[in-house]
């Protein structure tokens, strides 16, 4: 279920790249995720999703998309589920090391919203609808680290006062939009 956040992100522009693979979770996932991007006031045209075959591809288009600087934050959404599949500790161990990588490169708060799990009903479980659900969660964890990305740059504006901080500057100390 989404949550709603105490304070509002009206203005600001997210990107979510999101996994086919495991469509039944990874639907559930982004669902929750942008609920929770409007219920804490963020318009729909200030999302954009980019879906991608696998958790695999995620870094590239989550870089990629940060690069552009039309984001305030990225949002990452997967499901890896070991089963039997030998893939799982390489899928993980890269979607892992190229998300963390490409925030650090770009300076962009770029979020893991990937679920890595040893089965199908753990999976679920992380993307109850009703209950906890990580995509409504990597939405907050989006929306927090705007905010901490500028408090440490010093362009805070109105959203320490709980305000909407559009007026603060989108992509703070960023020109190209
Ligand atoms: N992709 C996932 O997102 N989750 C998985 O569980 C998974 N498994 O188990 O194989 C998976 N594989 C596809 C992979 O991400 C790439 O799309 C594919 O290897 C092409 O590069």
């Amino acid at each position: 279920m989404a949550k709603k956040t105490a304070r509002t992100a009206a203005g600001l522009r997210f990107g979510i790249v999101v996994a086919q693979f495991n469509q039944r979770i990874t639907g559930r996932l982004l669902r929750a995720c942008t609920d929770t991007l409007a219920h804490s006031g963020v318009a729909a045209n200030d999302i954009q999703v980019v879906r991608v075959p696998g958790a695999f591809e995620i870094p590239l288009v989550a870089r990629t998309m940060a690069r552009a600087n039309r984001h305030d934050a990225v949002i990452c959404l997967g499901a890896v589920i070991r089963g039997d599949t030998p893939h799982f500790d390489y899928i993980c161990s890269e979607v892992s090391r190229g998300i963390g990588q490409a925030a650090l490169e770009t300076e962009v708060p770029i979020i893991f919203g990937v679920l890595t799990t040893e089965t199908v009903a753990q999976a679920e479980q992380r993307a109850d609808q009703k209950q906890f659900n990580r995509g409504g969660a990597a939405a907050e964890s989006a929306i927090e680290m705007v905010r901490v990305m500028r408090s440490i740059s010093g362009k805070v504006g109105k959203w320490e006062s709980g305000e909407s901080i559009s007026q603060s500057g989108r992509a703070a100390g960023r020109t190209k939009r």
